[in-house]
């Protein structure tokens, strides 16, 4: 069969989704990996630009998100996905559409006052003053996955060893 897979990244804003996906992308181009990140920063601006925060929106969000992967991991693509994707019935239905043995979920389990103290966009900040409805760990929900492959606390664990951690996994070590 084909070599493409999808990483599902899970996790809160500011849990590390995009920092990982893109240590991880450098080690797999180091091994003669193709990949493609696929995220808020570039797919939000353009294939969903038309998708806000609501709940309805991320579903939508996140359906389209797993048909692209899909598409990409038919190409032959290691495809990482970094979008918090807080529902669990969406990342079930990602998980099924790609196939459970190219689905790879891995949860960024760092802490919410962890994702809270770094707030690079100053939104949990906005939030907590009520002047960002739909925040995701504030007043928006996250349900963490029940059976991810791998779960990564940023607070305790850095890039580097996060990426060791998946790569050992890709490589069928654990
Ligand atoms: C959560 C928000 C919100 C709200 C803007 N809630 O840390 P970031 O900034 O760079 O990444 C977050 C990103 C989340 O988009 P996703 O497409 O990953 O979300 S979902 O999977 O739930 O559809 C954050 C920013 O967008 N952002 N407003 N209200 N994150």
């Amino acid at each position: 069969g084909h070599k493409g897979k999808v990483i599902w990244f899970t996790g809160l804003s500011g849990s590390g989704k995009s920092t990982i996906a893109n240590a991880l992308e450098k080690e797999l181009h180091a091994q003669g990996k193709r990949t493609y990140i696929l995220d808020g920063d570039n797919v939000r601006q353009g294939l969903n630009k038309d998708l806000g925060f609501t709940d309805a929106d991320r579903v939508e969000n996140i359906r389209r998100v797993a048909e692209v992967a899909k598409l990409m991991m038919d190409a032959g693509l290691i495809v990482m996905t970094a979008f918090i994707s807080p529902f669990r019935a969406e990342r079930q239905m990602a998980r099924e559409l790609i196939g459970e043995d190219n689905f790879i979920e891995v949860f960024v389990d760092t802490p919410l006052e962890v994702c809270e103290q770094r707030d690079p966009k100053g939104l949990y900040k906005k939030a907590r003053s009520g002047q960002l409805p739909n925040m995701t760990g504030i007043n928006s929900p996250y349900e963490p996955p029940t059976a991810a492959a791998l779960t990564i606390n940023t607070g305790v664990v850095d890039a580097k060893d996060a990426v060791a951690k998946i790569s050992c996994h890709l490589a069928g070590c654990k």
